[in-house]
């Protein structure tokens, strides 16, 4: 009965000493915190021929969550954001694509169509 009572109070000296290095627990902690942030995104709709162009100017806040959304109704179609470098699978008619992405750099991009090589719409993020 002695010795299993020695070996607990062992037991005992290894858990609390383990106790105060935590980091797992904050690891945790921080994708929690993370994951919950919900963000109404900033909406953008384009329909290649109606209203799409190089004058069409949308202008978008550093930090911005953006979503946008593209259709070409008479032609397949793919779309390149420059600057953020994303680019949209082809397309076909009347099919829409979407980008969505934060906006975190600051500047001016062209939304480019990679079939016609119009600029579809133009972001000025600031
Ligand atoms: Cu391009």
């Amino acid at each position: 009965m002695k010795k299993v009572l020695g070996a607990c109070a062992v037991l005992m000296m290894i858990v609390s000493g383990c106790a105060s290095s935590d980091s797992t627990t904050s690891t945790t902690t921080t994708v929690a915190t993370t994951t919950t942030v919900a963000v109404e995104p900033l909406e953008i709709d384009v329909t290649v021929g109606e209203n799409s162009g190089n004058d069409r100017i949308e202008v978008v806040a550093l930090g911005d969550e953006v979503r946008i959304t593209l259709v070409n109704p008479t032609q397949e179609d793919e779309y390149h954001l420059h600057g953020y470098d994303i680019v949209s699978k082809k397309m076909a008619p009347g099919a829409p694509a979407t980008l969505s992405f934060t906006a975190n750099v600051a500047g001016t991009f062209e939304l480019e169509s990679h079939v016609s090589n119009e600029v579809l719409v133009v972001l000025e993020i600031s």
